[in-house]
């Protein structure tokens, strides 16, 4: 299917059809009701300044030339997940792989590849942040050398507990910065409302011990003290850490340690409930 090696393919914006659209419509809207006060300031700051609004999937020549102004970031369009390497290669240059297409009307709430509403919406307002925009470039060049060292595992999750579903202590309370929560309906209000899931204070080893889960809801999420925290992240050498963490024990998703400093104690209410309604049903 792709014919670039770097995986990358037009956006051809003139081909959506109104129909699709309307489906992004229909997301942004309930996605816009949801956000204020539970988004942080960063976030809407970033979607204020962007041509992101309700009534089109946005071009992303557009995006590019006001992205590219502010952090010197583009967005480029591939037809779904990429190969890591091919990934981390885009991040490091800076430049922002998004799912071309739009999910169907019958999956608004769940899908398995990236499409254009969750990166677009989820991703494009953080990068024009310079926080941001260095980490994901650093967790780019990050992830080929974590590769290089067959740790790769350890390095996707401190991706996946701040990039995609980070939460951020700011002045008026928790906030999510997490792409994954921010362009879901039901996470955003679950990741900060719920009395299930743990809230626990970001620590990097920890994090890279603990495994997550790709199919539902997080079972813990983790609160950095703000993004330049991230910008920490992006000057620290892994190499030492995964030297360290290596052959020591993974942590299960809900686990919650000792050692933890714990924003909120979950019930683990949810996941207890889905693991046993599975069981009955087999
Ligand atoms: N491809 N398009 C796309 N988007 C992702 O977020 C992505 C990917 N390929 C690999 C990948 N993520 C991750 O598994 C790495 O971050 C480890
Ligand atoms: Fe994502």
């Amino acid at each position: 299917m792709p014919t670039r090696a770097d995986w990358t393919i037009d956006q051809g914006w003139e081909k959506y059809t109104p129909a699709e659209h309307a489906v992004w419509k229909t997301l942004f809207e309930r996605q816009s009701r949801l956000l204020p006060g539970r988004a942080c300031d960063e976030f809407v700051d970033g979607m204020n300044k962007l041509p992101i609004g309700p009534d089109q999937i946005p071009d992303f020549r557009r995006l590019s030339e006001v992205l590219m102004q502010k952090t010197g970031w583009q967005v480029v369009a591939v037809p779904g997940l990429v190969p890591d390497e091919v990934f981390f290669d885009h991040l490091a240059n800076r430049r922002f792989p998004s799912g071309q297409f739009i999910r169907k009307p019958h999956e608004l709430d769940y899908l398995e590849e990236p499409d254009v509403f969750h990166d677009v919406f989820g991703h494009v307002p953080m990068l024009m942040n310079p926080v941001i925009a260095d980490y994901i470039q650093a967790y780019g060049r990050g992830g080929l050398r974590a590769q290089k060292l067959g740790v790769l595992d350890k390095l996707a999750r401190v991706y996946w507990y701040t990039v995609e579903f980070g939460l951020v202590q700011q002045k008026d309370g928790v906030r999510i910065y997490g792409a994954g929560i921010a362009s879901s309906r039901t996470e955003s209000v679950f990741a900060l409302e719920d009395d299930s899931p743990n809230r626990i204070g970001f620590d990097l080893e920890r994090v890279m011990r603990t495994r997550y889960r790709i199919d539902d809801f997080q079972e813990s999420y983790f609160v950095i003290d703000g993004l330049q925290q991230l910008l920490e992240l992006a000057h620290i050498d892994f190499a030492p850490l995964y030297e360290r963490i290596a052959g020591q024990p993974e942590y299960e998703p809900g686990t919650v340690l000792p050692t933890d400093r714990v924003v909120s104690r979950g019930t683990g209410r949810y996941h207890l409930e889905a693991r046993n309604s599975a069981k009955a049903s087999t």
